[in-house]
């Protein structure tokens, strides 16, 4: 048995289906850490993301406005394209969806890029973005997000592969059109279904 064949096997005997891992993917019980470049440090109250692109009022939140607005809490499995999952991840953090609603999205806007410290960005598709499990996650696992995890806030988009779940997020901008982020343009898949194992251009 080679190591993911195994890895399935451990998978069933802990009780959970291995049906929820995908194609080419390994269940780990740790949270590995993964980015481009250095973590940010904040000091307090600087931190701040814009809601912005194609609304029609577009505003910025502060760290204590995001934690006024009503949250949700999801528990939700994340895979990485490097090929390790992590089950039952617990998020508590805002819709996407109620803050473009805050902003007026324009009905017609298809896309939205994610915007991070640093120029990272990741693009998605409106209807992924606003889904129900789409948070701008604030807390992981019932407290602050570690700053190597993303912290203070975070994208999380369980369903697609975990680089579109952009740490240290700044902006979320409403776009017309679909346009390749930092990984994407590096050879990433534009959607990233970790089920249909879009990792690359042309999977
Ligand atoms: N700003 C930023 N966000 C990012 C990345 C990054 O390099 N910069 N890497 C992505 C990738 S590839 C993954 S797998 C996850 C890793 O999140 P973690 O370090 O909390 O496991 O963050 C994603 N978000
Ligand atoms: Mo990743």
């Amino acid at each position: 048995m080679g190591f993911f064949e195994r890895n399935r096997a451990e998978t069933q005997a802990k009780g959970f289906d291995a049906e929820r891992l995908p194609p080419g993917q390994y269940l780990t019980d740790r949270f590995p850490v993964l980015h481009v470049g250095d973590v940010p440090t904040y000091a307090p109250g600087t931190w701040s993301l814009e809601i912005r692109g194609a609304v029609s009022s577009p505003f910025t939140l502060t760290y204590a406005q995001l934690l006024s607005l009503p949250s949700v809490n999801i528990t939700t499995d994340i895979h990485c394209v490097t090929k390790w999952s992590k089950f039952d991840t617990v998020w508590k953090g805002v819709r996407v969806r109620d803050l473009f609603a805050t902003a007026g999205v324009d009905p017609r806007a298809t896309h939205v890029m994610a915007h991070a410290e640093y120029g990272y960005t990741a693009n998605l598709p409106m209807q992924d973005a606003t889904g129900d499990d789409a948070l701008v996650a604030y807390a992981y696992d019932n407290t602050d997000i570690e700053p190597i995890h993303g912290g203070p806030v975070r994208l999380v988009i369980p369903h697609l592969y975990f680089w579109k779940s952009a740490k240290w997020l700044r902006g979320l901008e409403a776009t017309m059109q679909d346009a390749p982020g930092f990984w994407e343009q590096n050879g990433y898949h534009m959607y990233g279904d970790p089920f249909l194992e879009q990792r690359f251009w042309g999977d």
